[in-house]
């Protein structure tokens, strides 16, 4: 990049809302000439431990969730102290903010006041530089369209338990454009909700936009999933694949798994082969945190059992931080990794992850949270970066279709010299 040295001129933050109704952190980098970017925190609802954290005020008000600190502590703390540093040296300016915050998980300035105004810095240098951010983040190399994971039922903690595994997606890796593969997912979701309203279980969406699950266990949601494949026409396995997020820290408790709608509790071996005969039975190319964020025993007997075959992705395992990632690829723990900015804090620090991840030959998705906004940035992280792969929830609601709708957009921009990841991102590496 050969931008010349811009200073940044003032930092502005304000309360907004997020797809929950909980408020958020909204950073805006005001640069000279008026040129300024923005971007929204989103927030979590399945966190890993190794989390920034959010800094939320407590107390009554608002559930105690209220962000007012947050917002202080980027106009009275960083503003004051990143005036002056140059828009354009992303690293500097997020080693600042991890310095002027100085704790591990992020908690006296916030991570998520901390994401708000890494990403809005990002936003502001594209914007200086004239150029949409995906543009700018590719510099010379090609662009690579994402291939969609897409949530097609909702669970855990994003429909207060109702199944205990968290996403039942669809990926599909026989499409030849991301475009015809939100064409061949749509299908699916109108499949999903005829079938639900037929047999008398439709009841709205969960968190994410997903089908509110009403079923009678786990393995009922992966039948209606695959029947809803099968109601397109579409072929399952090579058209249109099943991806699961199991986000299994959620229902794990003194080193047992609690399966609440099946009442059964079983141990990390049990959950390893229950999830081993899903993959055998089932068209399933993705899974993620199969086994507790702790359980690295589980996550590499899970990976040594599929790996070969399937994607194993660290979330909450990982917490989009390199040293995990280091240690996974060491361990076999996993062979991908779900980038999520908001859970290191920094755009510099989501982006090295990435690169080791790359390095140790894993798969890389860019995610959104549970808690999403209008703000597009992780769609043009994904294709910028060349993640290969994009989560940002469902089908349906408008802070998740904004970012499927922003990548048919640099799709189309892109025209014939556009390469779509499609289903090789899955391939076994
Ligand atoms: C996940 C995400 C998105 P949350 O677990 O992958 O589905 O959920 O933002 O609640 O962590
Ligand atoms: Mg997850």
């Amino acid at each position: 990049m050969t931008n010349s040295v811009l200073p940044i001129e003032r930092v502005l933050a304000r309360r907004v809302w997020d797809s929950r109704g909980h408020p958020t952190v909204e950073a805006e980098i005001q640069l000279h000439g008026g040129v300024l970017g923005r971007a929204i925190a989103p927030a979590g609802a399945s966190t890993g431990s190794g989390e920034a954290v959010d800094l939320r005020d407590g107390g009554r008000r608002l559930g105690g969730l209220d962000v007012t600190n947050a917002v202080r502590n980027v106009t009275d703390i960083i503003s004051p102290a990143i005036r002056g540093c140059d828009v354009f040296d992303q690293k500097g300016l997020d080693q600042l903010l991890v310095d002027l915050d100085g704790t591990d998980d992020r908690h006296r300035l916030g991570g998520n006041a901390l994401i708000a105004v890494s990403m809005a810095a990002l936003n502001a240098a594209a914007a200086a530089a004239g150029q949409p951010l995906w543009r700018y983040l590719l510099g010379d190399s090609q662009a690579l369209i994402p291939l969609p994971e897409v949530q097609i039922f909702g669970g855990g903690s994003h429909a207060k338990k109702r199944v205990d595994v968290q996403d039942f997606m669809v990926v599909a890796p026989g499409a030849s454009s991301f475009a015809e593969a939100l064409d061949w997912t749509a299908e699916v979701y109108l499949a999903a909700g005829q079938r639900m309203e037929a047999a008398g279980r439709l009841r709205g969406v969960a968190d994410e936009g997903g089908y509110w699950p009403v079923f009678k266990t786990n393995e009922e949601a992966l039948e209606f999933l695959l029947w809803s494949i099968e109601d397109t026409g579409h072929s399952p396995g090579s058209d249109l694949a099943i991806s699961l997020d199991i986000a299994a820290s959620e229902f794990y408790e003194a080193g047992h798994y609690c399966l609440g709608l099946e009442g059964q509790e079983i141990d990390s071996d049990g959950l390893v082969e229950l999830l081993v005969g899903w993959v055998d039975r089932f068209p399933i190319v993705s899974v993620e945190d199969p086994l507790a964020e702790n359980d690295t025993i589980g996550m590499q007997r899970f990976t040594a059992a599929v790996g070969d075959r399937v994607q194993v992705v660290g979330d909450d395992y990982l917490v989009t931080r390199t040293d995990h990632v280091i240690q996974a690829a060491r361990d076999g723990a996993c062979n991908a990794l779900l980038v999520k900015p908001n859970q290191v804090g920094t755009i510099s620090e989501s982006h090295q992850a990435l690169e080791a991840a790359r390095e140790a030959g894993f798969g890389t998705i860019i995610s959104a949270r549970s808690g999403e906004t209008e703000d597009v940035t992780v769609a043009h992280l994904a294709v910028g970066w060349r993640a290969g792969q994009l989560k940002v929830g469902s089908f349906s609601r408008s802070e998740r279709m904004a970012k499927w709708n922003e990548i048919l957009r640099i799709e189309e921009c892109l025209g014939d010299g556009t390469r779509f990841a499609g289903g090789s991102v899955l391939v076994a590496r």
